[in-house]
């Protein structure tokens, strides 16, 4: 396909910003060794830690985008707390996660939450990178399909096209996240060739071919390649295995 892969580090709530300091130096190190021209690597770190890993890509021309873990749904304002699509995108943020199960579980977002918060990216000029994905009581039932396509045309309502091409979904069932327990690549090009004949139906074949859909849930150097080789899984979403600069530069550099 002419998807370019994404390889993008989710660091969650972990490092202050002298460890991230020292975790994106490294992993600038680290990539050297890696051909980034046929992959793209980002970090999403704590919005903290987003400061300074701007100025060590931008002084060190690092081959590394990056963007946020959440974004508020609002433009601006008496949001205590909350920070914008606009703060990001001056921070030189590529991308936006939006929705992922943690926000969902731990803060209660809706799924109208997380479409305002995908439209409110678009807005700023940043890539949502949407998170779906089945917890294991619908994957046990079978209808983890259903379950995960509910969360995607939700999340993506009232898009165009040119949003819809430029989006990132990343399919995380909620049972393999941080738990060690990796869907198997069959699993994971299921659910993710699903996602894409869904936007082909929403939106036709030049939307569909042109986004990106990636797996993640426990993703690590040892079962990249493999996942990697399925047709539709366009990249990963990593979380525990980004905060080492050696193992995500594997990763990053799964194509050998
Ligand atoms: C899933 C993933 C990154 P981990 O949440 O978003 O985390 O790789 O630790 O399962």
């Amino acid at each position: 396909s002419t998807r370019t892969p994404l390889m993008a580090g989710n660091w969650k709530m972990n490092l202050d910003w002298k460890q991230g300091l020292a975790l994106v130096e490294e992993l600038g190190d680290q990539l050297k060794g890696v051909s980034t021209d046929t992959v793209e690597v980002a970090v999403l770190p704590p919005f903290v830690d987003l400061r300074t890993v701007q100025m060590v890509v931008e002084a060190d021309k690092l081959p590394i985008t990056y963007g946020s873990q959440d974004v508020s749904a609002h433009e601006s304002g008496a949001y205590t707390g909350e920070v914008s699509g606009s703060m990001l995108k001056a921070l030189g943020a590529t991308y936006t996660t939006v929705g992922h199960s943690e926000r969902r579980q731990h803060h209660a977002e809706t799924e109208e939450v997380t479409n305002a918060k995908v439209k409110a990216s678009f807005a700023a000029g940043l890539v949502p990178i949407l998170c779906v994905g089945e917890p294991l009581e619908e994957r046990q039932a079978g209808k983890h399909v259903e379950y995960t396509l509910a969360q995607l045309t939700g999340g993506i309502e009232g898009l165009d096209a040119e949003q819809a091409k430029q989006i990132v979904i990343a399919y995380e069932p909620v049972w393999a996240i941080g738990t060690g327990e990796v869907a198997t690549p069959d699993d994971a090009q299921e659910v993710c060739s699903a996602i894409r004949d869904a936007l082909r139906g929403l939106y036709g074949n030049e939307v569909a071919d042109a986004a990106r859909v990636l797996y993640g849930g426990s993703v690590k150097s040892s079962n990249v390649v493999e996942l990697m080789g399925k047709e539709d899984v366009d990249g990963a979403l990593v979380g525990g295995a980004s905060l080492k600069a050696e193992e995500f530069a594997k990763i990053a550099g799964f194509q050998g």
